[in-house]
């Protein structure tokens, strides 16, 4: 659906005084400010003031902020952000923003500020790399996915919910920029000359190219949990306290798709995370985010397992799937944002010698992880996904 189709008769972009009023009826006191604080891909973000308190509206817009109004996106995306975040919330409350309301004629949520935290991938990066994350992580992946599956959900309100998230808008920016292009010459592909050669043979490996069709058809068509979609470590955010307190943010490409997809770019986005401390010479950092990928494996193990229904005798089956998917869409995720459109801050913001160094790791471990057999075990997807790298 293009955004016109279904841009709603009230709607309209706001702006820092317009937000305002948005904002008031869930704020105590006067609305005094708002900031313009987004610098995401897709939507406006603002954190609006009064004295006494402060909230979050995100407004989606109808098209796609980091390439401009020539490429037009669905509004609904906000819906399905919001309801996302409503299901999640029966699931795994303490690890989500609050929602104070959803405005469907402005495209726009209103939510709790999370103002003492920051961007998970921002801790990474600064080497501030906290315990406890990746297992409160773990756990809510278990949560919510095992949770919106046919393992636990019933048949009559699983239906209802695959409708109410049936929109493929989002599915096809993900089937393009993460699937197509990175494997194709593109014109959304940004490929720094110094990697040429390894991206071309993600273009020409015969054997690659049919794993990672295989793949985009299992994201396509496997129906197995309401996925988050974009679960990377920019989706995430974190106190720098004893409790991280990690909250889970942005579900706007939530879906009914295969529950290894959201483990594997979590997975992928740490891999990068240690790739470029590595390529920086940051060693202990890059074994300290090791440490936590092991620990996001581990709790989701433990979680899935202390949830799973004694009725559903295939609890090693599904482990194994999943871990074998886990891989592969991390393969994927860190191909793709390495040669495709979106990049990550972990490699983009290195010196240039250490990005280069960065990102012909992360494509090796990208290639090692999609045409690998069947892992025995999480430690060896995270070999793989670090694979072959010597760093100086
Ligand atoms: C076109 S939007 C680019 C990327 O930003 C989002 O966060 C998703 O990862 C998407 O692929
Ligand atoms: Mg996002």
């Amino acid at each position: 659906m293009t955004a016109d189709l279904d841009r709603p008769l009230g709607y309209r972009e706001l702006d820092t005084t317009t937000v305002c009023d948005v904002a008031q009826p869930f704020l105590a006191g006067t609305a005094r400010s708002a900031e313009e604080v987004g610098d995401g891909n897709l939507n406006l973000i603002f954190r609006v003031r009064s004295s006494e308190a402060s909230v979050i509206v995100k407004q989606a817009l109808p098209y796609l902020r980091l390439a401009g109004e020539g490429w037009p996106l669905t509004l609904d995306r906000a819906r399905i952000e919001a309801e996302a975040l409503r299901v999640y919330s029966h699931l795994a409350p303490e690890r989500l923003p609050k929602v104070h309301s959803f405005e469907p004629e402005l495209a726009a949520t209103v939510m709790e500020d999370l103002s003492g935290h920051r961007l998970w991938r921002q801790s990474l990066m600064d080497g501030d790399v906290r315990d406890g994350v990746a297992a409160q992580l773990g756990e809510f992946c278990a949560r919510v996915l095992i949770g919106t599956s046919a393992v636990l959900m019933p048949s009559e309100e699983r239906v209802v919910l695959q409708l109410r998230f049936s929109g493929r808008d989002l599915c096809a920016i993900t089937e393009d920029l993460v699937f197509t292009a990175p494997f194709s010459v593109a014109d959304s592909n940004r490929i720094d000359p110094a990697i040429a050669d390894a991206a071309e043979q993600l273009r020409t490996d015969r054997p690659l190219k049919q794993m990672v069709a295989f793949m985009r058809f299992c994201f396509a068509s496997r129906a197995e949990a309401l996925i988050h979609g974009d679960l990377h470590t920019g989706s995430v955010m974190v106190r720098d306290d004893r409790d991280p307190d990690a909250r889970v943010i942005d579900p706007e490409f939530a879906v009914y798709g295969p529950i290894g997809f959201d483990l594997g770019l979590l997975v992928a986005n740490l891999a990068m995370s240690w790739h470029s401390h590595h390529a920086a010479g940051r060693s202990a950092a890059a074994t300290a985010v090791a440490g936590e990928a092991a620990a996001f494996w581990q709790s989701f193990t433990v979680t899935s397992s202390s949830l799973w229904p004694q009725r559903e005798p295939w609890f090693p089956r599904f482990l194994h799937q999943v871990l074998d998917d886990c891989g592969r869409y991390a393969g994927l995720e860190m191909a793709r944002r390495i040669v495709g459109m979106a990049k990550v801050a972990d490699v983009e913001t290195l010196p240039d010698d250490a990005r280069t160094r960065a990102a012909g790791g992360v494509l090796t471990g990208a290639k090692t992880l999609l045409l690998g057999g069947p892992p025995r075990d999480f430690a060896e997807v995270w070999d793989r996904a670090v694979a072959d790298v010597t760093y100086n």
